[in-house]
């Protein structure tokens, strides 16, 4: 099932994937859940591919939510299935293989904010703003955000964003560890492509065992992540790149991954 609410647009190694229904300030529907699925099956099998940008439509936000129109429709089983599957798709983008960076081009909030806390990096415009609102709706964050936010800001933090539903502008999303960087609104595509350029660079090899050492190796206490990190880190030693990435170091030339 795709949706004609996301956009997908390919420049190179480079796959941006904007969310696009600004009339409703990119509300999450179920079928832009099914329909990211769909795509990012597709940006996981092209091997053209090497990071994927995730972007908002239109000045005011990034993704304003899950859909409360949808909202008041649903009874505990709806609310729980729905919860699983957005649940579902942004571990899917925390697992993608190759680097997914979200360009946070206004509002960010609710489902919103918990999907761009599954993404790798964050990159916000000056005008952005965040936040977690579900309580001033009478539910909680279901998209996996108490655990995401928590982890991200800290416990503390995360209880006052979610206990106040009070939205934070960019500097302070920045200051709090829930954004990466800030930049100028008008150049916030351009900051993301260039720091996917410089990801595109290095070994995708790399990148997708060192994605994967940090987040699954976070979970694990200390020393099991260690142990985690070193049988990823000889997974390396099997790969194309390696040979080529110490070879071009001792030729003194630029490697080609
Ligand atoms: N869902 C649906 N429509 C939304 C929306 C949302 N999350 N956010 C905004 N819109 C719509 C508005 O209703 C309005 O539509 P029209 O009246 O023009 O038809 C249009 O977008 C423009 O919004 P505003 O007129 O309100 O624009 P303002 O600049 O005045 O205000 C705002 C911007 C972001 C402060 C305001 O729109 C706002 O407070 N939005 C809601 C923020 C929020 O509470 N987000 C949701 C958190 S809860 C589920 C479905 C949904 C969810 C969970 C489960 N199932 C189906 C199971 C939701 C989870 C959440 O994310």
């Amino acid at each position: 099932m795709t949706d004609a609410n996301l956009l997908l647009q390919k420049d190179g190694a480079l796959a941006t994937i904007t969310f696009n229904n600004p009339k409703a300030l990119n509300a999450l529907t179920v079928a832009t859940f099914y329909g990211m699925e769909t795509l990012l099956d597709e940006l996981e099998q092209d091997a053209d591919v090497r990071v994927v940008i995730l972007t908002g439509a239109g000045d005011k936000a990034f993704i304003a939510g899950g859909d409360i129109c949808h909202l008041g429709t649903l009874d505990a089983d709806g609310a729980r299935e729905f919860a699983l599957l957005a649940q579902r798709v942004i571990d899917r983008i925390e697992a993608f293989p190759k680097p997914v960076i979200a360009a946070i081009n206004g509002y960010a909030l609710g489902g919103g904010c918990e999907l761009a806390m599954g993404c790798d990096v964050r990159i916000a415009a000056d005008s952005a703003k965040f936040g977690q609102p579900e309580v001033k709706l009478g539910i909680i964050p279901g998209f996996a955000g108490t655990q995401r936010l928590a982890r991200l800001v800290g416990k503390g933090k995360a209880k006052e964003l979610v206990f106040t539903g009070e939205m934070i502008g960019a500097e302070e999303a920045c200051r709090i560890g829930l954004v990466n960087r800030v930049v100028a609104r008008d150049r916030l595509l351009e900051e993301a492509r260039a720091m996917a350029l410089k990801m595109c660079d290095n070994s995708a090899s790399a990148i997708k065992f060192a994605k994967d050492a940090i987040d699954n190796g976070l979970e694990m206490d200390f020393a099991h992540g260690a142990r985690y990190e070193a049988d990823l880190f000889a997974l390396c030693f099997t790969t194309a790149d390696c040979k080529e990435g110490i070879s071009a170091f001792m030729e003194k030339r630029l490697a080609k991954f």
